[in-house]
């Protein structure tokens, strides 16, 4: 099977949800040599960005979004030790989450993987996940950032919900906040008071590192 054969595969098959399928062609395409970073870009995203687009136009509902999702979470879980392998120093901790009402998680797995391949210890708290808690999180593990991540335009006012809960535990100028998903923009973000904003994830890492330190740099040693 030629290169192109794999991720046309693998596009085609996560289209589908056939999850069995997805795992040997990425199997496969790693043990031919294909970077983990090509399998991810060039075939299991696009065709995600596929079936919301299906989804959109009604030809797909809830139940092939389902398995689809499934099946590019199983390929991700492969990709996951390739992406992170960078054996870089521990740079910062990060503490973060999907907002409550919300069970997308691909996506913010996805920034997980990157920011621990970048030498973040991150703190995942999972989907769903309700202000108090990250605010509980926060307090116990001291954070360099905490990360919000929304993928429905109905759970992004969480984000500010969160902020909300942190101001109100006296912890909000302790932590960078960090917010992302989908639907969300600079100013959306810029709107509810969060300190910065990504559109994918290596742009997240990217930005992470700058936050912390310009806020490094602020405080006086
Ligand atoms: Co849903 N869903 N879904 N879904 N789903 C979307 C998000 C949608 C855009 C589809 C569409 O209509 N085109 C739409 C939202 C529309 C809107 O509000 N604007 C939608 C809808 C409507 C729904 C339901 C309401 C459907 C229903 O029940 N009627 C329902 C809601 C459930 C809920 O959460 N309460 C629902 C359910 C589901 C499934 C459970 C079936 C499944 C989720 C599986 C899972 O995550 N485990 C699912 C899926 C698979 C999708 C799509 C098809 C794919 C999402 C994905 O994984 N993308 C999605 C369509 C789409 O996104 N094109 C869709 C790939 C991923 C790598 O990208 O998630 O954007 P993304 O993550 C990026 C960036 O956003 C960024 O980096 C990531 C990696 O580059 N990023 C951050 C993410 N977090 C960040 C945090 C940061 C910084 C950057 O800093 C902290």
């Amino acid at each position: 099977m030629s290169h192109d054969e794999i991720l046309k595969g693998l596009y085609e098959q996560t289209l589908v949800g056939n999850a069995p399928e997805v795992l040997a062609l990425t199997h496969q395409g790693l043990d031919e040599g294909m970077g983990p970073e090509t399998l991810l870009f060039d075939a299991l995203i696009p065709s995600l960005e596929e079936v919301g687009a299906r989804f959109e136009r009604g030809d797909f509902f809830v139940p092939e979004m389902l398995i689809a999702g499934k099946a590019m979470a199983g390929a991700l879980e492969v990709l996951r030790p390739l992406l992170a392998q960078t054996g870089a120093e521990t740079i910062g901790k990060f503490v973060m989450g999907t907002v409550k009402g919300d069970v997308h998680d691909i996506g913010k797995n996805l920034v997980n993987i990157m920011l621990e391949g970048a030498g973040f210890t991150v703190y995942d708290l999972g989907v769903n996940v309700a202000p108090e808690t990250f605010v509980e999180q926060v307090q116990e593990h001291s954070p360099d950032i905490v990360g919000f991540s929304a993928f429905l335009t109905t759970t992004m006012p969480m984000f500010k919900a969160n902020i909300n809960a942190l101001e109100k535990a006296g912890i909000r100028d302790d932590v960078i906040v960090m917010v992302g998903g989908a639907p969300v923009t600079q100013e959306y973000a810029d709107a509810v008071g969060a300190d910065g904003y990504a559109a994918d994830a290596s742009t997240a890492v990217r930005h992470a590192k700058d936050l912390i330190q310009r806020k490094r740099a602020a405080v006086p040693a």
